[in-house]
């Protein structure tokens, strides 16, 4: 029988026969396929990347829950009350005045109020979030899925990355901040939270906007969302890792 393998291939069955997992080959047919496959085979990414995305497929759903299974309280961790000027202005008047800034590489920058954001389709999702920090929780969201603006906004094709620009600097005046791909940027689980538990997002957990990209760790879920900007590289951003915590050492890629 002939058997058809590409030189991709083989490297790819060679370094995963140098990793001896089994697990490692399983289903790896089917995804070897894919050309976002292809692309992470030649990047420059951890091996946990890979043998992530090999278990479980990105474009899987992550897990949903029922009411029954809501932790009785949501957890608050890292910021709790953005403390500069300009978002206790905005808190104090209820997000009124707020506005999302969709700004970078897009055909038509806009900006949406939380009425506008809430008057588009929305998703509501249970979910589990996990921190690395050693806890997780069930929580309720409900949003607009980050695909329904991107089509506003129209990226234009060099755009790579969406990065979310917090309201919360630390004491030294780096800006929260956190990036996704567009694998993640469409995936239909992906949203941008204004409710938790059916009422609207509290200021502990990012009124009046947070990021849920559930197939995640916590602290890609920027809470306070200002701004999002498209990208075609991430080096020029901040301290050019990505995010807040990856450029302090933590995974860009902080699949679960
Ligand atoms: N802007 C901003 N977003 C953030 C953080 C933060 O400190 N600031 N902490 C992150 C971390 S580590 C986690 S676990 C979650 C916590 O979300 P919660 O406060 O709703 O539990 O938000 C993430 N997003
Ligand atoms: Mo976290």
């Amino acid at each position: 029988m002939k058997r058809r393998i590409s030189l991709g291939r083989r490297r790819f069955l060679l370094r995963a026969a140098q990793l001896s997992s089994v697990f490692l080959l399983a289903g790896c047919d089917s995804l070897s396929r894919k050309p976002w496959f292809e692309n992470f085979l030649s990047s420059a990414e951890g091996i946990t990347r890979r043998v992530q995305r090999l278990i479980t497929p990105r474009k899987a759903m992550a897990r949903e829950y029922t009411e029954a299974d809501l932790s009785p309280i949501f957890p608050v961790n890292g910021t709790e009350n953005p403390d500069t000027e300009e978002y206790l202005a905005l808190a104090q008047n209820h997000f009124a005045d707020w506005q999302l800034e969709i700004a970078g590489l897009v055909e038509q920058p806009a900006r949406f109020s939380l009425d506008a954001l809430r008057q588009l389709p929305s998703r509501t999702q249970i979910t589990r979030h996990d921190c690395v920090e050693g806890w997780s929780a069930i929580g309720k969201w409900k949003g607009v899925p980050l695909h329904i603006l991107l089509e506003k906004v129209r990226p234009l094709p060099p755009a790579r990355y969406v990065v979310f620009h917090a309201a919360d600097p630390d004491d030294t005046g780096d800006y929260y901040y956190e990036s996704i791909d567009f694998e993640d940027a469409y995936h239909p689980q992906t949203i941008l939270a204004y409710d938790l538990n059916d009422q609207p997002l509290p200021i502990g957990n990012g009124a009046p906007l947070r990021l849920r990209v559930e197939r995640q760790l916590g602290y890609k879920m920027a809470k306070y969302i200002m701004r999002i900007e498209l990208v075609d590289r991430l080096e020029t951003i901040a301290g050019g890792k990505g995010g807040y915590w990856e450029d302090q050492g933590y995974e860009w890629y902080a699949g679960i």
